[in-house]
């Protein structure tokens, strides 16, 4: 038998870097891809308008994930303690048996409803979930975004009125502030930026500056021009006296913001007491280090301040995100050439939607959690109000769950008491390809195909690219008889919530994608500011062809978006598949503002009032942080993430996971000698919710008074099955983490700046 190596071109669908990938298939001649064609290498596709051939060792190992057996590949139900397979008839009657009457007596709000990170890599869970939501009805929807990056969305909501975060114009800048993110372990994050080291060599080797604030001497603090160890927290108190000085020594140059700003005065005002030598202590960095910071960045003749989960999951995330931008602005780099800057994703945003320059505005507390009267933000509530409503009886109670790619057992603070309450409930039902921490507690698991089995499209993550492109990406591989698409379980499983006997649920599915896709097209030929405005509806869906699922509603978004139908780009899928490298829409644009704004005053709030609110509360940390002696502070744990690890779930890949175990608690040689830990030695750990032993690592690259322990390890627990993961010699950090330490504007978790006690194990 002759076997040749067959390339196919996709994008890797595993981080927001969004690489194009060549996968090579070993196979026969002509023969088509099957379920069991072997992967036999996966490089980076060269040709690629935006990655142009990187790629990191786990788009490497997609080949490895995708063939992995712990993968699921019927739906699993629940029998005794294990699981057994079952078809996928029988699992949509288990979940008829055992979620319906929950919801028939208790009502809607009786289920809770979790989405994990992967929805926003997966074309299908982007485009589909909200039909399950909105079959569900319930509010108690939560999400990774409240341990992640939830004060940026808030923040960008209130000061441009929808949800578009800018992004640092990495490939024009001249310089580069990057505060709490480490893009060279986590190739970056909302900022679609494949190769971020790449982009930062190349600012350098410009004459550009790069410039690291972080706790951490982080991989890419190794490779800035300077690294500035802050202390956990004090990214607000550091933005603020940067806003200060801009103000006292006359800097201020807003650029063409000028006639577009409202608050100006208010915030003048508000940042008049955050005198550098007042903030130095709760920042950790001496008061001259933030006048240069701050001379540097009015003095660079582009410059972009890029601020990440650092800056987020911590106890300050709302103001430190709404001050990266506000700095941004004060320099006149806010949407300007080499400053921070607005993608323009091919399939429309609000901020691209409807009429240009003003809009409805940003509303948070729309309605508030049955517990604790917690606000909604983006119509979700913080993962600790899931905790409460699962716990505490009464009228409304959940006593349901539904994950869709999610662990919240290990992602979210306080994972005993998450694992406790997942235990609690009466009928849970995952979508989700493991059986793992949270997942083993699951009634039924309904299984995504692998990510070669589906197509892609980075719906949410290219409205953060450095470079407008579009990219799409067929699936490579045909489903087994024993899979379903994941569009597919979404729509039966809204089926079946909507009161679809389980042999209508195919059927049923179509329908309500046909409704689903009218339904898109209806408001797109609504918008009287858009491509297909006026048009008639029958014909727009026609124009669609055979599509169905989430090509047809890319489609859609695509015709309807702004290059759309009748613009120079003239998008569509037609002309996506007939580009399988991408296609290149143009740089950034500048002066997208005023056009862009959603405010209800058609101004960049710089005053957003629920963020700003929160300022006396940092005022009081300022003013405690100059108050306390070193040595009574307690140590602040914070995260660490490394190339080769995806948050909880791959590492049930050998090839990522060999080598020196790296879950480890890192400490500084002045914290291990005080305390007496040994390099390699056990040291125990104390939070106010937990305790750990866990090896430690001395090191000086964390600031003392800091440790570093890395999350999504901790994988060997009862029933989880997944045979690489489970022997991995890990623990997991968030059983440390506080479910009420939090950015309180928001409700985010602080992850990091978690204070700990250490001992000698
Ligand atoms: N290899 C890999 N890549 C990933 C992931 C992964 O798990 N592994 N996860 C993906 C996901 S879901 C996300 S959201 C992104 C995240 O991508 P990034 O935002 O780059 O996240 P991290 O790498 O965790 O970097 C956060 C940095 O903040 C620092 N930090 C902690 N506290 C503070 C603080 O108070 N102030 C400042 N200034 N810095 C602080 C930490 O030391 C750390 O270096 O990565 C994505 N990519
Ligand atoms: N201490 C600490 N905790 C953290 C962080 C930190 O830095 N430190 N980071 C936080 C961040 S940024 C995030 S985003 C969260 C992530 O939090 P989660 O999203 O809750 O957790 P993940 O580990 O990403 O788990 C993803 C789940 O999706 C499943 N999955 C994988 N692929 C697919 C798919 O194609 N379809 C479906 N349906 N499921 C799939 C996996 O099996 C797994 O169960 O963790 C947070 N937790
Ligand atoms: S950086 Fe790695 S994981 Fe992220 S998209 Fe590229 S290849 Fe995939
Ligand atoms: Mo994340």
């Amino acid at each position: 038998m002759v076997e040749v190596i067959v390339e196919k071109t996709r994008t890797c669908p595993l981080c927001e870097a969004g690489c194009g990938l060549t996968v090579g298939f070993k196979t026969e001649p002509d023969a088509p891809i099957a379920v069991d064609t072997p992967v036999l290498r996966v490089r980076g596709d060269a040709d690629d308008v935006l990655s142009k051939g990187f790629l990191c060792p786990k788009g490497a190992s997609l080949g490895h994930l995708h063939h992995d057996p712990d993968w699921l590949r019927t739906p699993m139900i629940k029998r005794g303690d294990s699981f057994e397979s079952a078809t996928w008839d029988e699992a949509f009657a288990a979940i008829a048996d055992g979620l319906l009457p929950i919801i028939a007596e208790h009502g809607a709000q009786s289920v809770g409803v979790y989405l994990g990170n992967p929805n926003a890599h997966n074309l299908g869970g982007l485009l589909y979930n909200r039909v399950l939501l909105g079959a569900l009805g319930t509010r108690n929807r939560f999400s990774a975004s409240t341990v992640d990056q939830r004060p940026k969305e808030v923040s960008a909501g209130t000061m441009f009125g929808s949800v578009t975060v800018p992004v640092p114009d990495l490939d024009r800048t001249d310089f580069l502030v990057i505060m709490g993110a480490n893009p060279l372990a986590s190739n970056g994050s909302l900022c679609m930026a494949p190769d971020f080291g790449g982009r930062i060599a190349a600012i350098q080797a410009r004459g550009g500056k790069v410039v690291v604030i972080d706790p951490r001497r982080t991989e890419t603090a190794e490779k800035a021009d300077e690294h500035l160890a802050i202390r956990p927290g004090g990214d607000a108190a550091l933005l603020a006296a940067i806003a200060h000085h801009l103000f006292a020594t006359d800097q201020v140059d807003l650029g063409h913001l000028g006639d577009h700003v409202a608050g100006l005065d208010e915030l003048r005002a508000a940042v008049a007491d955050s005198t550098p030598d007042r903030v130095a202590p709760m920042v950790g960095l001496d008061a001259a280090v933030i006048t240069g910071l701050a001379d540097d960045l009015a003095a660079a003749p582009t410059a972009a301040v890029y601020g990440r989960m650092g800056t987020c999951t911590q106890e300050f995330g709302s103001l430190a995100s709404w001050l990266v931008d506000v700095v941004n602005a004060l320099t006149g780099n806010l949407d300007s050439v080499g400053g921070a800057m607005f993608a323009k994703g091919a399939t429309g945003q609000p901020s691209s939607k409807g009429a240009p320059g003003s809009g409805r505005g940003f509303r948070l507390g729309r309605g508030h959690s049955r517990v604790s009267s917690t606000p909604e933000a983006l119509g979700e509530y913080p993962v600790t109000v899931l905790l409460e409503e699962i716990e505490t009886p009464g009228e409304g109670q959940i006593r349901a769950m539904v994950t869709v790619g999610g662990n919240p057992v290990s992602s979210n603070p306080n994972s005993a008491r998450v694992d406790a309450a997942m235990a609690a409930v009466d009928f849970m039902v995952s979508v989700d390809p493991y059986i793992n921490e949270t997942t083993r507690h699951a009634d039924v698991i309904l299984p995504p195909p692998t990510p070669l089995q589906k197509s892609h499209y980075d719906l949410a993550l290219l409205n953060f690219a450095v470079h407008n492109v579009a990219n799409y990406s067929p699936a490579l591989v045909p489903l087994a008889d024993t899979q379903l698409a994941e569009h597919e379980i979404i729509l039966r499983f809204a089926a079946l919530v909507g009161g679809v006997p389980v042999d209508g649920l195919a059927e049923a599915a179509a329908t309500i994608d046909d409704q689903t896709a009218e339904g898109m097209a209806r408001s797109m030929v609504r918008d009287e500011h858009g491509p297909l405005a006026g048009r008639d509806v029958a014909e727009v869906l026609a124009d669609c062809g055979d599509r169905r699922g989430p090509e047809r509603l890319l489609d859609l978004m695509l015709r309807g978006g702004p290059y759309g139908a009748g613009t120079a780009a003239d998008l569509s899928m037609d002309v996506l598949e007939a580009n399988p490298h991408g296609v290149d829409l143009g740089a950034l644009e500048a002066g997208r503002i005023p056009d862009l704004l959603r405010t209800e005053s058609g101004k960049v709030e710089l005053m957003p009032e629920p963020i700003v609110a929160d300022l006396p509360r940092l005022a009081e940390a300022v003013d405690a942080a100059a108050a306390q002696r070193a040595d009574d502070e307690a140590l602040l744990l914070i995260g660490r993430r490394h190339v080769r690890s995806n948050n909880s779930w791959m590492h049930n890949l050998r090839t990522l996971t060999k080598g020196r175990n790296r879950c480890t608690l890192q400490v500084h040689p002045d914290d291990a000698d005080r305390i007496g830990l040994v390099d390699g030695k056990l040291a125990h750990i104390t939070s106010r919710v937990g305790a750990l032993t866990v090896a430690c690592e001395v090191t000086d690259a964390v600031r003392a008074g800091v440790v570093s322990l890395p999350h999504g390890f901790g994988q060997g627990l009862d029933g989880v099955q997944l045979e690489i993961a489970a022997a991995y010699d890990g623990v997991n950090t968030n059983v440390l983490t506080d479910e009420y330490l939090r950015d309180e504007p928001t409700g985010n978790i602080a992850l990091n700046g978690v204070p700990v006690t250490v001992t000698a194990g």
